[in-house]
């Protein structure tokens, strides 16, 4: 009896948990197709990619947009096309859009991934002044693995991550190859004075951290530093916060192991010299984009709370963290049964979601 209150106790105590904040979501659109990334472009407007190559106003109604004019040649295929799209710190007067895509390369077949700035006029139809900033090398062929999250870094500098091309995966720990690395840039494509390799002999200045293998989700903390979220292979999915000149440890240790079992290079998880990551998951939940919850619109319960798209398991996740643990996780969104591919807070401050399906939703969580 004694242990059947107990337990109904601990059940009460569980659901309460999980109903402390309810949510209500809006669905704004259902009309994307693959949807990669949200931008906020004023109080009520916001700026999304599609997958196979646009760029689209959406309204605070929900109202869709044309596509607007002037976004280069995507390489569309496989996990590539149009991805990322972030605003300039100073959108408010600049009007500058940063954004990453897969280009064709030179030769048949070759693509790599390209990161441009762009000015957006306010009626908002086109980009203007697009100039592509950086371009990943090698050229190589595949559609898979590209990273192509960027952050603003508030000192002049965007950070762009690159994934590892999945047929390339050495490549992560060489540092003259683009492959499997954080690259660091200012915002007119020069290198800045202060990244870590730019005395080291044959490797490549713009990269500021290595060893990652699909970095998929990025964003500035609340300390001010990178994170990021990095898709492992069949499990070790992997949060870190990438400091200069670190490496992080791909493809020689991983918690991961090969697609259909087998061990990745010596099959270890630990190596002096490499970090370890903040946190990881196996199985793997194919991590997507992250951001992190300041405000307390949500109440304290979500405050400082950092949120992750689940592309594998359709659901949103909600991590808390002391002392930059994980010291929980909750699955939120479950019942939509849906692949979460990005997650921004808006200047509302309410939390806004996108789906990767070929009608891909624009989701925002209403507090209720
Ligand atoms: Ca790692």
């Amino acid at each position: 009896m004694r242990a059947r209150s107990l337990l109904l106790l601990a059940l009460c105590a569980a659901s309460a948990a999980a109903q402390s904040v309810k949510i209500r979501p809006e669905v704004l659109t259902h009309e994307l197709e693959h949807p990669w990334a949200i931008a906020f472009i004023g109080n009520d407007r916001m700026l999304v990619t599609e997958r196979p190559g646009r760029m689209r106003v959406v309204e605070a109604d929900g109202k869709l947009g044309a596509p607007l004019d002037g976004v280069p040649k995507v390489e569309v295929g496989g996990q590539g096309g149009l991805h990322d799209l972030v605003t300039d710190r100073d959108f408010a007067h600049n009007r500058a859009l940063y954004f990453c895509y897969v280009e064709p390369g030179t030769s048949s077949g070759t693509s790599t991934i390209a990161m441009a700035s762009a000015h957006l006029p306010e009626d908002a139809k086109r980009l203007e002044q697009v100039k592509v900033l950086f371009r990943a090398k090698p050229q190589v062929r595949g559609n898979l693995n590209f990273g192509c999250r960027i952050v603003d870094n508030g000192d002049g500098t965007l950070f762009l991550s690159v994934g590892d091309r999945f047929t390339h995966q050495d490549d992560a720990q060489k540092l003259d190859s683009d492959f499997g690395k954080i690259v660091r840039i200012r915002k007119d494509g020069s290198i800045p004075p202060d990244n870590p390799f730019l005395n080291r002999k044959s490797a490549l200045p713009e990269i500021w951290s290595y060893g990652h293998r699909n970095p998929q989700g990025m964003t500035l903390g609340p300390d001010g530093k990178l994170w990021i979220d990095e898709h492992g292979p069949q499990g070790g999915d992997e949060i870190n916060r990438p400091e200069a000149g670190k490496n992080y440890g791909w493809p020689v240790i991983t918690y991961g192991e090969n697609y259909g079992g087998g061990k990745i290079g010596e099959g270890i998880s630990a190596k002096e010299g490499m970090e370890q990551p903040l946190h990881y998951w196996t199985p793997s939940i194919a991590p997507s984009g992250m951001a992190f919850l300041l405000n307390d619109k949500y109440g304290k319960a979500w405050k400082g709370s950092l949120f992750v798209g689940s592309l594998k398991f359709r659901y949103l996740d909600r991590i808390e963290l002391r002392d930059n643990k994980v010291v929980k996780e909750e699955k939120l969104l479950q019942d939509r049964k849906q692949r979460i591919r990005d997650v921004r807070v808006g200047r509302d401050g309410l939390i806004y979601v996108l789906t990767d399906e070929e009608k891909g939703e624009l989701i925002r969580l209403r507090p209720e």
